[in-house]
């Protein structure tokens, strides 16, 4: 991990170091074409193809049934079981309490302006697999989804090389009342639920993070479906004082790179002793991680910047807009009001990330590679349209209806104008 004194960076080293950089773009962007079109042209029988190619499977059929879920969910240990139980309850508390009836505005007496919330009658949600299958992934957006009113809940995840799914995704289905599980990985998932296949129903809007391919093919698919935001590695940003714990910081930058070799965990503290010592145990606490190779390929990725102060350091933050934001400082509360870009931000020593990954309750599908400068991470809200309202009285026609009328011959919209005019002088 290389460390960098802020007051030494220039504009545009600051600049490089808050890029994400991703190689072999093009070649990723070209597979990911033909996949789509594959899917697009030929259907399930690309997707039967593509689960032998990628998935090494031989699928009867592209989905499990609930009674197959049911079964496969009967073997999960109990507590695991209850663990999920857990995160359910309150990852379904904290997306109810956003459903919020917004008030009428009586804008003119007389003229009544409002917003109504609607479900998107079809959505698609991606559950990753590969290196790591994610059931918290599944609560994240099959929760908010059934919150939200969706009717068609359309859920993908790349199958075991059984042919089926493991029994924690099985068991997140029975809990959430999924009744179909789509056993389809990859760019493959995204463009089946884009344009829709034999058995795969199409929809309205894809959610869900993936690999450099899942999130290729969402980009690609915008012009037909609308998606949650474009995902790539997932990353956190710590900010620590000279309160803060050097082995809680080194176990929260691990949690992050084990994602994956392209996952960044970036230190920014006011203190160089704390720099150094977290340094010294991140080696210490990689050692005995399993997937040690993946997290020490992303933290040699990764950098630690040495600020004079934290505003120095929120400073550096909020260009970098980091996907996660741990504040691992005492005085928390006199920097939250400094935070312009993040995606979710845990304060204190005693809140790690892992928390929000799995079971606080707040979403852990959010923006990264910079997005957070203007995404907000999934929420009930991105399950809803807002549909506004309005509705004249006599009195607000009379009210409101010069104005119009004026506005409209401004623009030399004649018509327009009439659509007024003919009202009032009836
Ligand atoms: N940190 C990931 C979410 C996750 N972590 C799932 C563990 N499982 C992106 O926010
Ligand atoms: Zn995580």
């Amino acid at each position: 991990m290389k460390i960098y004194n802020y007051t030494d960076l220039s504009k545009s080293k600051i600049e490089e170091l808050c890029s994400r950089q991703i190689e072999d773009d093009k070649l990723v962007e070209s597979r990911v074409a033909d996949i789509v079109k594959s899917v697009k042209t030929d259907g399930d029988k690309a997707l039967f193809d593509f689960a032998k190619t990628f998935d090494k499977v031989e699928l009867e059929k592209l989905f499990l049934d609930g009674a197959e879920l049911k079964a496969i969910a009967a073997t999960i240990p109990d507590e695991a079981k209850k663990a999920i139980d857990t995160a359910y309850e309150n990852i379904k508390n904290f997306h109810l309490s956003q459903l919020k009836k917004e008030d009428k505005v009586e804008t003119m007496p007389g003229v009544v302006c409002w917003r109504e919330s609607r479900a998107i009658e079809k959505v698609g949600l991606y559950i990753p697999g590969g290196t790591a299958v994610l059931p918290s992934t599944f609560l994240m957006l099959a929760t908010p989804a059934l919150i939200a009113g969706c009717k068609e809940i359309i859920v993908c995840s790349p199958p075991q090389s059984d042919g089926k799914t493991n029994c924690y995704l099985a068991y997140c289905a029975v809990l959430l009342g999924i009744e179909k599980l789509f056993l389809i990985g990859g760019a493959q998932a995204v463009a089946a639920m884009a344009f829709g296949t034999e058995s795969v129903p199409q929809v309205y809007k894809i959610f869900g993070p993936g690999n450099r391919y899942v999130t290729t093919a969402k980009t690609m698919v915008q012009n037909k479906v609308a998606i949650d935001m474009p995902a790539g590695p997932s990353e956190v940003l710590v900010i620590a004082d000279e309160t803060a714990n050097p082995s809680f910081i080194a176990a929260d930058l691990l949690a992050q790179a084990e994602h994956g070799t392209d996952s960044q965990a970036i230190l920014v503290s006011t203190s160089n002793q704390i720099i150094a010592e977290t340094l010294k145990e991140i080696e210490s606490q990689l050692t005995i991680l399993p997937r040690k190779e993946i997290a020490a390929k992303a933290i040699a990725n990764s950098y630690a910047v040495l600020t004079k102060n934290l505003d120095e350091a929120m400073l550096f933050s909020n260009e970098y807009a980091p996907e996660h934001l741990i504040l691992a400082t005492e005085n928390f509360e006199s920097i939250i009001p400094l935070i312009v870009n993040a995606g979710s931000v845990f304060l204190g020593n005693l809140t790690p990330e892992s928390v929000g990954d799995y079971a606080s309750g707040t979403n852990h599908t959010l923006p990264t590679s910079g997005f957070a400068k203007a995404y907000s991470g999934v929420s009930t809200d991105a399950f809803l349209k807002k549909i506004t309202f309005q509705h004249l009285s006599q009195e607000g026609l009379n009210n409101i209806g010069k104005t119009v009328e004026i506005l409209a011959a401004a623009e030399g919209l004649e018509a327009h104008k009439n659509a007024v005019s003919i009202r009032i002088k009836n």
